[in-house]
């Protein structure tokens, strides 16, 4: 690592302390920046970089509610708006017990990288809370939403910053934000993406994360002389993005074998299709947050406590959260002959176990490049609102398909012009930053 980038990964610790999610996303992308810092004086000298670790603007504030015994309860909420150099804020909300402002700031900073390799213009933000919606009724998570929206309606607009969906945050929960929003605004407005088909929503939303990210691995594939018909997937988690990928692996010729929960994995060697896939939804809107059940009802194997990282197949498809796949997993994919793993969580893979993937040639794809599609269609959704005119399916679905396939090209055209062929982690940060930090300099210091 050069002195510069080592330098200031030193000062990104010390001012941002006990955020090792934050760290982690910055030394990735920094490792990657080397290069071009080192053939672009100018990104050093207008200090782009120190600039786009910190935050543009952080709003926290306090969210009371009442569950449905009477009782009051107090969580956090957030919204870290990263940098708007080539559009408006934009990124999703996760409501999960887990949320730390540390987590937020990381998913805040990909966000900003992956929003510009999408090609629309989007900056990049993130937001939401650490309510825990497991076991909550429908009217204690829209009362937590209407007070979560009391607060944040101020800070959030068309043309300022569009929050979306995240983990924890779906439909139902967009639709009570954005109720709230309009109450209180008196405006109707593509403030949220994500939104329902007959309120401003668009076609492919809920599954363009997921499908998006198996239209990547279908490139990468590519690249080898490969095809997903016929190849084997072990899939992490059961929600929004584990739902998409499993619809298009199984339209696409592939075979699901798992998923996971934070109970454990299930592994069905017949694949998962079919009235299973359909089961997927049922399982997130129960709230019971077990993968367990799967097992129960389709009568297939279900290992407690443990990740799906040790099962044959040839794609691992990660769609669970970040920090997910170890050096041990790394290792299992490896030795059981795994060709290619594409990342639809934000970062579900450790610095370490990423390494250990590199050592080896695996086709990697990051998250911030092959997850693009959620984002990409919330864009579009914006186009749809703005000129309050919906797209048909096809015509979401065709746009989606050529953002990645572009944003695939882009990783590997940015990767070979910066000399390291192939290396899609290098082509996504150095394309995602240049045309941010390209921005910057043109508006000045702001
Ligand atoms: P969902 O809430 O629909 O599903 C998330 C799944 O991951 C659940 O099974 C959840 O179970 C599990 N999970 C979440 N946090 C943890 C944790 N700390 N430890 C173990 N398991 C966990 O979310 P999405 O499908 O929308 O999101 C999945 C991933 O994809 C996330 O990384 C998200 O940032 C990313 N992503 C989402 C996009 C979108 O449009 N929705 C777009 C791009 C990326 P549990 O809650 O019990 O932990
Ligand atoms: O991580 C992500 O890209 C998302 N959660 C989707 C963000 C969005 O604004 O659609």
């Amino acid at each position: 690592m050069s002195e510069y980038v080592a330098k200031l990964l030193v000062e990104v610790k010390s001012k941002n302390q006990n955020e090792p999610e934050f760290h982690q996303a910055v030394q990735e992308i920094m490792e990657s920046l080397e290069i071009v810092l080192e053939r672009h004086p100018e990104y050093r000298s207008a200090k782009i970089l120190e600039r786009m670790v910190e935050p543009e603007r952080i709003i926290i504030f306090r969210v009371p509610w009442m569950d449905d015994q009477g009782e009051i309860h107090i969580n956090r909420g957030y919204r870290i708006e990263m940098n708007s150099a080539i559009g408006p804020y934009k990124g999703g909300l996760r409501f999960h017990p887990s949320v730390t402002l540390g987590i937020l700031k990381f998913l805040a900073f990909e966000q900003v990288f992956k929003n510009s390799l999408t090609t629309l213009p989007m900056g990049g933000g993130k937001g939401g809370s650490d309510f825990d919606p497991k076991g909550k009724s429908d009217n204690e998570v829209m009362r937590f939403c209407q007070s979560f929206m009391s607060e944040l309606f101020r800070h959030i607009g068309p043309d300022t910053d569009v929050p979306a969906g995240d983990i924890g945050v779906g439909g139902r929960e967009i639709g009570f934000l954005f109720g709230q929003f309009k109450k209180l605004r008196n405006e109707f407005s593509g403030v949220l993406t994500g939104k329902g088909l007959n309120w401003g929503g668009s076609l492919i939303r809920p599954e363009a994360t997921g499908y998006g990210a198996v239209y990547f691995a279908q490139e990468m594939l590519k690249t080898k002389g490969e095809d997903i018909e016929g190849k084997v997937f072990a899939v992490s988690g059961f929600g929004n993005v584990a739902w998409g990928a499993v619809q298009k692996i199984t339209q696409l010729g592939g075979k699901v074998v798992t998923l996971s929960g934070p109970d454990g994995f299930i592994y069905d060697k017949n694949g998962i299709s079919g009235e299973k896939i359909d089961f997927m939804l049922r399982m997130r809107s129960s709230a019971n947050d077990r993968v367990q059940d799967f097992a129960d009802k389709f009568k297939v194997e279900f290992y407690s406590r443990r990740r799906p990282w040790d099962v044959i197949a040839d794609v691992a498809m990660p769609c669970a959260t970040q920090n997910e796949i170890f050096e041990d997993d790394a290792k299992s994919l490896i030795k059981n002959g795994c060709k290619c793993v594409c990342e639809a969580a934000n970062m579900p893979t450790t610095l370490e176990a990423y390494k250990i993937f590199k050592d080896a040639g695996m086709l990697f794809a990051p998250g911030k490049a092959a997850n693009a599609g959620g984002v990409a269609v919330s864009g579009l959704e914006m186009s749809q609102d703005s000129m309050r005119l919906p797209w048909p399916k096809d015509e979401v679905d065709h746009r989606l398909h050529q953002i990645i396939t572009k944003i695939h090209e882009t990783c590997l055209t940015t990767a070979e012009r910066f000399s390291t062929p192939g290396n899609y982690v290098n082509g996504a940060n150095i394309a995602g930053f240049l045309k941010v930090a390209d921005a910057m300099l043109d508006q000045g210091l702001v």
